[in-house]
């Protein structure tokens, strides 16, 4: 169970000098994690387009005007082979995503629990986004040896409704429940750059830093502005918020990995190099994350070669750091892996 975080203290946090919060940040990574690895995770949409929610910001929704050439699901061995490749290139997870509202039962689940087995037999961590879905779905994944579930709640309650109609915030919490009651670790977090005022900011900070059990994984997106969708001339967002996120989230979840997920292109590597500073130890890799387009790969491999950080292994290979953090367990110990923890790592 974890301790509620009240919101003023979200909120006299999140209103720290930068610098201090960046200093208290570094520390509390430090000390949960080895600050010179970072998770270098592959994204594939595995089914594009053609999507009935209506996220203001989405490339695939049916909704928006994206000139998106919308792809029926993938087959089997055509993600493995690019599971493959992911992992030839240095990633250790592997993340699939589908534009579909929710899960429905049939052929097209049945494939994409083959597709986890697939990835997961391969020594990767499996991690799929695929809408909301209900505990029985969730241990299907679970069975087929998923390591995670993407679901975000992508801004505040308040300001959700701006963003979202066909689905509330309290749907996207019912899944996240049926993913933990599953026993699956949740990937959780947020968009910044939506519109969305501070005060959002620090309200989706509190409902993802009390979430029981905090996120596995907590994926920080900057709005990527898709042309044809309502949010395509959204201001953007100032680069040293986006940082005072990443150091909030690292403070209030102190176990999770936080991952560096959509923006990153537009992005200096300096500013990189501060997040990474302020707790950030995950990035998406490869030049497309679902439909947009990522940094190169030799962008990171030579902005972590200029920085001294190293790629780490997966979970599966046991642990892999003395002070642990990363646990694939819901809620995280600080263990790094199911069965070959010691206590020492655990008590850590
Ligand atoms: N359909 C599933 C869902 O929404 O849960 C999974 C796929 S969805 C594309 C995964 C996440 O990508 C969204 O929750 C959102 O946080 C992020 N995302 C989508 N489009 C984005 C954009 N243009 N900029 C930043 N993040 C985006
Ligand atoms: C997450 O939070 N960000 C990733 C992953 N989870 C699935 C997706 C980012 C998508 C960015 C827009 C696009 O490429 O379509
Ligand atoms: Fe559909 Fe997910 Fe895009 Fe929303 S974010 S429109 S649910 S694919």
């Amino acid at each position: 169970m974890t301790q509620t975080i009240s919101r003023d203290d979200v909120s006299s946090l999140y209103n720290r000098p930068l610098l201090d919060l960046i200093y208290e940040a570094a520390s509390v990574h430090r000390a949960n994690h080895d600050a010179g690895e970072m998770q270098m995770c592959t994204l594939l949409s595995i089914k594009t387009g053609g999507c009935l929610e209506d996220c203001k910001y989405c490339s695939q929704s049916i909704h928006n005007n994206a000139d998106l050439e919308k792809e029926i699901l993938m087959k089997t061995d055509e993600v493995l082979e690019q599971a493959r490749a992911a992992k030839a290139s240095g990633s250790t997870r592997f993340c699939m995503g589908a534009a579909w509202p929710r899960v429905l039962n049939g052929k097209a689940f049945d494939r994409v629990c083959d597709m986890v087995k697939g990835v997961s037999d391969m020594g990767m961590e499996a991690c799929v986004t695929l809408g909301m879905l209900d505990e029985e779905q969730a241990v299907r994944l679970k069975d087929a040896g998923l390591t995670a579930y993407n679901h975000n709640l992508d801004t505040s309650e308040e300001y959700y409704d701006k963003i979202i109609t066909t689905r509330t915030y309290q749907d996207r919490l019912d899944t996240l429940q049926n993913v933990a009651k599953a026993g699956i670790s949740a990937c959780c977090g947020g968009i910044l750059g939506l519109g969305e005022t501070e005060d959002d900011r620090i309200s989706l900070m509190h409902t993802l830093a009390n979430l029981d059990p905090q996120p596995e994984s907590v994926p920080i997106n900057m709005l990527v502005p898709v042309e044809g969708t309502p949010m395509a001339n959204n201001e953007p967002l100032d680069i040293f918020e986006w940082i005072r996120c990443i150091a909030v989230a690292r403070i209030l979840m102190p176990k999770s990995m936080v991952r560096l997920s959509a923006g990153r292109l537009t992005i200096s590597k300096e500013a990189q190099a501060m997040a990474f500073m302020a707790g950030a130890n995950a990035i998406f890799t490869g030049e497309k994350l679902l439909t947009t387009a990522n940094p190169e790969e030799d962008f990171d491999a030579n902005l972590l070669d200029e920085l001294g950080i190293k790629p780490r292994a997966p979970y599966k290979d046991g642990p892999v750091t003395e002070q642990g953090g990363g646990c694939n367990k819901p809620g995280g110990c600080g263990c790094a892996s199911n069965d070959k923890i010691s206590k020492e790592t655990v008590a850590a």
